[in-house]
Order: C-alpha cells, then structure tokens, then sequence
C-alpha cells in the first residue's frame, strides 16, 4: 500500500474538498447537522416520491460525494405520507424507451443505489406508507430501515407488465429470499407490520416517529470512528459477493487496518483503564 494510501486512511473522515450544498438539488432536499448527520429527504411527494431519472441523478451525486464531503451518517427520509412509489410510470410511459434507454436509465439507478450501499457511509431509511417497486429496491440498499405500523412493502412489478431493475433480484431476494420476492411479483403480496420485520425488510418496528428513531440511529451511529464505519458500510456488502476463501482474506486485510486505526487507541485504552461502557443486556 503506498503512503498516500496510508495517509488517505489515517485521515478519514476529516473535511475533504468536495462540497454538497442543499441548493445543488430539486428532487432532494439535504440538512447537514453539526455532529455529522445528514438528512436527505425525497422531495416529491405529490408524485407519492416516484423516482423519476432527474431524482436518480441527484441520488447518484449525492452518495457519490458525501463520503468525502464530510458526511458521518445520513438519514434518508421522505416528504408527505409515502417513502416511495418506485419507478415514475408517467415519465416512463411518455418517454416511450427502446430496450437501451431503458438499460441505461437501470444502470443509473444501481450506480446510484451502488453507491449508497457501498460507499462506506451509513444510510438509515426512515420509512412510512409504500416502500414499493423502485422504492423498495431504494430502501433496500440503505444500511438500517425502521418501519412503523402505516408503513408497506410491496413489488408490483408484475401487475403492471414490468420487472424489477434496480437492484431487488439481489438486494429483495437477499433480504427475503428468493421464493418470498417471486411471490411479492407474481401475485402483488404486501407485507406490514411485524411480519415484514420478522423477513427482514425493516430491522426496526417504530411506534413512533421512524424520522426519530432514524436520526436517533444515525446519531449512535455517528459516535463510532468513520473509518470503522467505512468497513462496516462497505467492505461486507463485498465480502458477502465474494467466495468464503476471498472473503476470509479480504476481512483479514480490512481489520488490518481498521484495528490497528490511530483514533482507535484511544478507545481501547478506556476499556483498558475500566472507563469504557461495558455492553450489558437491555433492562
Ligand atoms: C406516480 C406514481 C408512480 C403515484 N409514478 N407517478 N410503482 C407502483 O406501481 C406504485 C404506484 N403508485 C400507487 O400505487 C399509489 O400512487 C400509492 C399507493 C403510492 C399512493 O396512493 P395515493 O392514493 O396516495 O396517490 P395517487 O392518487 O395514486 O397518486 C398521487 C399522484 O402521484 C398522482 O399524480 P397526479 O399528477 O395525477 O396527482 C400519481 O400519478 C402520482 N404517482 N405513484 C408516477 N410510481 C427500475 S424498475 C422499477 C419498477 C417499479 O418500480 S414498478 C412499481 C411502480
């Protein structure tokens, strides 16, 4: 590894020279927080936030660039009563695509949600209404999804002559397994509620706010080293694309030089002189 390399690791997380600003963006809406946390938010809610290609785009710049822009974790929210319609079927009916565009307007979304997963910053989804189609393959690449009671998954693909095409054949099927999602295709089934946390879809069941509980995740998750987080958000997704054998080598590697991180130290000195939290079972 060259020393640049090694410097570039040893100083992640520190300000970089890309800059994001809210006014860069007319789908999304971003609010930086001073301990880290981002909040992107889907700004078309009178499209029940149907992604249209403009909006891919703006998520492409933004996870793109928000790892070194200072990003620490980023709660992806929603405006009005849904997270996300999935694919924009107007504009995707009116732009009559060829099986190329239509290619292509795909690649951009796994470009976009490749990079959320990927890209080594924490992503919590704060979800509500539908998370359906296009809008579940979106949810499913972010890191930690909370759920409440009004909250609905669902791929309606099949009942509207389509297939999936951003991502849900790898990341719905890694999440439910394949035979619930080409049940969730051919017949339209919906899952809620506990259920849907019981298969995966959501890791967390909120009965209040799930912006709350997002931010509040996001500001646990904020507290940890950036570099630690960058492994965690990026090299398992990796790892788990690799054989066992490829895998075992590339974790050895990351751990090498995540565990032996200067800003770690400091923390393994208070577990060393007791001041450190102990990790004791919820009361
Ligand atoms: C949309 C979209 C959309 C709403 N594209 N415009 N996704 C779906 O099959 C889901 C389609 N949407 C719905 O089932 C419902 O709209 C919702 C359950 C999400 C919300 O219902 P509701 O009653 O609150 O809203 P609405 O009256 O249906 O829609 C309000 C507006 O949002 C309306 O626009 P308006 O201009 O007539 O007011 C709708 O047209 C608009 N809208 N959803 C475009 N999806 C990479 S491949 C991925 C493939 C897929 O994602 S397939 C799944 C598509």
């Amino acid at each position: 590894m060259s020393l640049n390399a090694i410097h570039y690791i040893e100083n992640f997380g520190a300000p970089m020279t890309v800059t994001l600003n809210d006014d860069q963006f007319e789908n999304l809406t971003l609010e930086k927080h001073d301990d880290g946390v981002w909040v992107v938010t889907l700004n078309r809610p009178e499209k029940r936030n149907a992604l249209n290609l403009a909006t891919i785009e703006e998520l492409i710049t933004l996870f793109s660039n928000a790892p070194r822009a200072g990003a620490q974790a980023i709660v992806l929210a929603a405006k009005g009563d849904h997270f996300c319609a999935g694919l924009d079927l107007i504009e995707h009916h009116d732009a009559d695509r060829s099986p190329a565009d239509f290619m292509h307007v795909c690649l951009r979304w796994h470009e976009a949600f490749n990079k959320m997963e990927y890209g080594g910053v924490p992503v919590i989804a704060a979800l509500k209404g539908a998370v359906v189609g296009g809008g579940l393959e979106l949810a499913s690449a972010a890191h930690i999804r909370v759920a409440d009671a009004g909250t609905y998954f669902a791929l309606p693909e099949g009942q509207r002559g389509l297939f999936t095409g951003g991502g849900a054949t790898i990341r719905v099927a890694d999440l439910v397994g394949k035979s619930r999602m080409i049940d969730m295709m051919l017949t339209g089934r919906v899952y809620q509620g506990q259920e849907a946390v019981d298969l995966g879809l959501a890791q967390y069941l909120e009965e209040g706010s799930t912006f709350d509980k997002a931010i509040a995740l996001a500001q646990r998750t904020a507290a940890n080293l950036p570099l630690t987080n960058f492994a965690i958000c990026s090299a398992v997704s990796h790892m788990q694309n690799m054989s066992a054998m490829d895998a075992a080598y590339a974790e050895a590697v990351v751990a090498g030089v995540v565990n032996t991180q200067p800003a770690a130290r400091e923390r393994l000195a208070a577990f060393a002189d007791k001041s450190a939290a102990r990790i004791r079972p919820n009361t």
